[in-house]
C-alpha cells in the first residue's frame, strides 16, 4: 500500500530562543541605544500591530493584501503548478489564504520561531484546505537550517513566502544573508515572493509611524513596558516618548524611544543612564524601489523574474528565482 502524507504534521527544530536579558544590556550598552525589534512582538505588543494594520494612515498590510487579491491569479501561473509553499513567519495569515486559493500547493510548510503561534494558525489553516498536507516547523528563519523531509510531498519546486515587508527590518547586509538563506532552503528551481514596501513622498512614510490614534506609540513603548514586565525594569513610560521619521539617505524609516529628562533605570543590578534628548534605536523599515530591490535579489545571487504593485505603487510583491535570467524582459509590469 502506498503511503501517503498526513494531513497535518508538527517539527520542533529547538531554535536557539535567544535571550531577552542580554540582549537588553548588550542594547544599552551601545553608544546609540538600541533594541532588537524582534522583541515588540509578545502578546501586547502583537495586538497592537494588529491594530496598527487597521489604522488609516498604515497602507502596508492593506495594499499588499489587496495586491493578493487582484494578482494571485497571475502569480499562481507564474509560481507554476505542484508548489511546495514554505512561508517565513506565521502573522495573520490572511494573504496567505489567498495565496494558497488560488496556487493549490501540494503542501504548505509554514515556520516560525514560536511554536504556539505556528501551530495555531497552520492547525486553523489546515481546517480551513482540508486537502492540503500542512507541515508546521518551529525553526529560525533567520538562521541556516534543514526542512524537515517533506515524505509523500512531490513537489516540482519550493517557493519560500515571506510577506509583510518584514524583510524592512534588516540592514542591507543582513537582507542580502537572508535572501541567500531563503534561496538555499528554496533550492534548484526554487522561488521566492516577497513582500516589500516601496519608497514615496516622506509625508506619506512619516504619517504611517506617526498615526495620529497615538497606536505606533504605544506598540515603542510596549518594548519598556516588557522589560518592566519580564526584566523587573523600572522604566517610567511617561519620561520616554515615541519618535519616527524617515531618514531618505538611509531609505528607512527610523524609530526611536526619546528620554524626555536625565534618568536611570535599573535592570536586574544593571544602572543604565539617559540624557535628557538621548534615543533608543528600536527599529529600522527599510523602503525599496523595484529597481533597489531588485539589485538587492542579484547580490545575494537571485534572479528578479517579476514583480506586482497597487495603483499608487505603494508596495510591490517580488518573485525571485535561483535560475539564471534568460533576457525576457521582467513580466508583472502595472
Ligand atoms: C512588521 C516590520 C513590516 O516596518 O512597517 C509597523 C513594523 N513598526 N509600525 C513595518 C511596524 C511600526 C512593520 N513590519
Amino acid at each position: 500500500m502506498a503511503r501517503t502524507a498526513p494531513r497535518y504534521s508538527f517539527h520542533d527544530l529547538r531554535p536557539d530562543p535567544g535571550n531577552f536579558l542580554d540582549d537588553v544590556i548588550a542594547g544599552f550598552s551601545r553608544l546609540q541605544k538600541e533594541l532588537p525589534p524582534k522583541y515588540f512582538y509578545d502578546e501586547r505588543g502583537s495586538a497592537l500591530f494588529e491594530a496598527i494594520c487597521e489604522l488609516p494612515e498604515y497602507y502596508p498590510t492593506r495594499t499588499e493584501t489587496a495586491i493578493m487579491r487582484l494578482r494571485s491569479k497571475e502569480i499562481a501561473v507564474r509560481l507554476g503548478p505542484g508548489c511546495a509553499l514554505i512561508e517565513f513567519g506565521s502573522g495573520n495569515s490572511r494573504k496567505t489564504r489567498i495565496l494558497i486559493g488560488e496556487l493549490a500547493p501540494v503542501a504548505y510548510i509554514p515556520i516560525d520561531i514560536a511554536a504556539a503561534q505556528v501551530k495555531a494558525s497552520s492547525a486553523e489553516l489546515a481546517r480551513t484546505f482540508p486537502d492540503l498536507a500542512v507541515i508546521a516547523v518551529c525553526a529560525d528563519y533567520s538562521q541556516p537550517f534543514a526542512l524537515p523531509e517533506l515524505n509523500g510531498v512531490h513537489a516540482r519546486r519550493r517557493v519560500v513566502y515571506f510577506p509583510g515587508s518584514t524583510i524592512g527590518n534588516f540592514t542591507i547586509p543582513e537582507a542580502t544573508a537572508f535572501l541567500k538563506n531563503a534561496g538555499a532552503i528554496a533550492g534548484a528551481r526554487g522561488g521566492l515572493l516577497i513582500g516589500a514596501d516601496l519608497k514615496k513622498d516622506a509625508a506619506r512614510l512619516n504619517a504611517a509611524y506617526n498615526d495620529s490614534q497615538g497606536v505606533t506609540a504605544q506598540f515603542n513603548l510596549n518594548l519598556l513596558a516588557r522589560i518592566n514586565r519580564e526584566l523587573g525594569a523600572d522604566f517610567d513610560l511617561g519620561a520616554f516618548r515615541h519618535r519616527a521619521f524617515y531618514n531618505p539617505g538611509a531609505g528607512r524609516i527610523e524609530m526611536h524611544l526619546v528620554s524626555e529628562r536625565d534618568q536611570q533605570v535599573g535592570i536586574r543590578g544593571h544602572v543604565f543612564r539617559f540624557r535628557s534628548g538621548e534615543t533608543i534605536h528600536t527599529e529600522n523599515s527599510y523602503k525599496y524601489s523595484v529597481a533597489e530591490f531588485q539589485e538587492l535579489a542579484r547580490g545575494a545571487g537571485l534572479s528578479p523574474e517579476g514583480y506586482w504593485t497597487d495603483p499608487d505603487q505603494l508596495f510591490a510583491v517580488h518573485y525571485l528565482t535561483a535560475e539564471a535570467r534568460d533576457g525576457r524582459p521582467a513580466p508583472g509590469r502595472p
